[in-house]
């Protein structure tokens, strides 16, 4: 696919995705979303952690709502239906950890694009908006499963019906996110966390990331079989058996590419 919205780069592992559509703080269009889908599965199946960030000075505004009379068109049940569900879900079941590197404002379906990522990692002058209800609409794209497994359900019913900011350390405290940095710190951040997953057990990250997801949605003895499951297979590849000769010969694993 060509990109035209996004940038894609690919070095040593990490993928990073960028929004780039500065000038509209990298609203989301159906073009966009058509690449960012595309880009994300590219990333699964070639990279060993991916990061989305945004360029310029925003993360993500959320819906293109540009033009007014064309958004007031749109079929929005087929529009997330169609573009959004495959979006998130597509983050949700990546194989690979997916770092947001939130640069700044998260609005709207931009904060439910951020939040389903795996690690959240923001700058702090990024703000988390749930934008929806100041245009008559409710949190979507994943908001209202996401936001309450994150920070309980108190605190997702007045993010969701106030819409007021939370900052990038308010959400770290909450545990919206996992990280807030100094502006000054942010891209090293990120880039440092990236890296470290890059030359990580790419299998065991993929068998963590599945397990706490399904953990939602099933009870203690589903998860135990699973982690059973997850864990046996584990326990046969490479990784693991450089992972014990290392720590008996007292130094770093090195785990092996995919
Ligand atoms: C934008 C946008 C934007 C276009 C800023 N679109 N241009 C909805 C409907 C359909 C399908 C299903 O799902 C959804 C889910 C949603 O995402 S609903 C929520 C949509 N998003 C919002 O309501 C957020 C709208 N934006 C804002 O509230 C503000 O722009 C924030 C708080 C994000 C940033 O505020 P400022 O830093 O003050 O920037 P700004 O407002 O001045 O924006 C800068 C430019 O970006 C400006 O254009 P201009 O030509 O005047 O420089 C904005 O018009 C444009 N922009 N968001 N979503």
């Amino acid at each position: 696919m060509n990109y035209e919205r996004i940038l894609y780069e690919l070095d040593d592992g990490i993928a990073v995705i960028t929004l780039n559509r500065p000038d509209v703080l990298n609203a989301l269009d159906t073009q966009m979303r058509a690449e960012l889908t595309y880009a994300i599965g590219q990333a699964g199946a070639s990279a060993r952690v991916l990061v989305i960030t945004g360029a310029g000075r925003a993360f993500c505004a959320g819906q293109d709502l540009g033009d007014a009379g064309r958004v007031a068109d749109l079929n929005l049940e087929r529009v997330l239906r169609d573009e959004y569900m495959p979006l998130i879900s597509a983050i949700a079941d990546c194989p690979i950890p997916v770092i947001a590197a939130v640069n700044g404002v998260a609005a709207g379906a931009g904060a439910s694009l951020a939040l389903i990522c795996d690690v959240v990692i923001a700058a702090e002058n990024a703000r988390f908006i749930q934008a929806f209800a100041q245009i008559g609409l409710m949190p979507d794209a994943g908001a209202t499963w996401v936001l309450p497994r994150l920070v309980g359900q108190a605190r997702a019913m007045g993010a969701a019906l106030f819409g007021e900011p939370v900052t990038a350390r308010e959400a770290e405290a909450m545990g919206m996110i996992w990280q807030a940095t100094s502006e000054a710190e942010f891209d090293a951040t990120w880039r440092a966390r990236a890296a470290h997953l890059a030359s990580g057990p790419t299998q065991a990250y993929s068998k963590i990331k599945s397990a706490l997801r399904a953990s939602a949605q099933q009870g203690l003895e589903a998860q135990m079989l699973q982690e059973a499951a997850h864990q046996g297979a584990l326990s046969r590849t490479r990784d693991f058996k450089e992972g014990v000769l290392a720590f008996n010969d007292k130094r770093k694993p090195t785990f092996e590419g995919r």
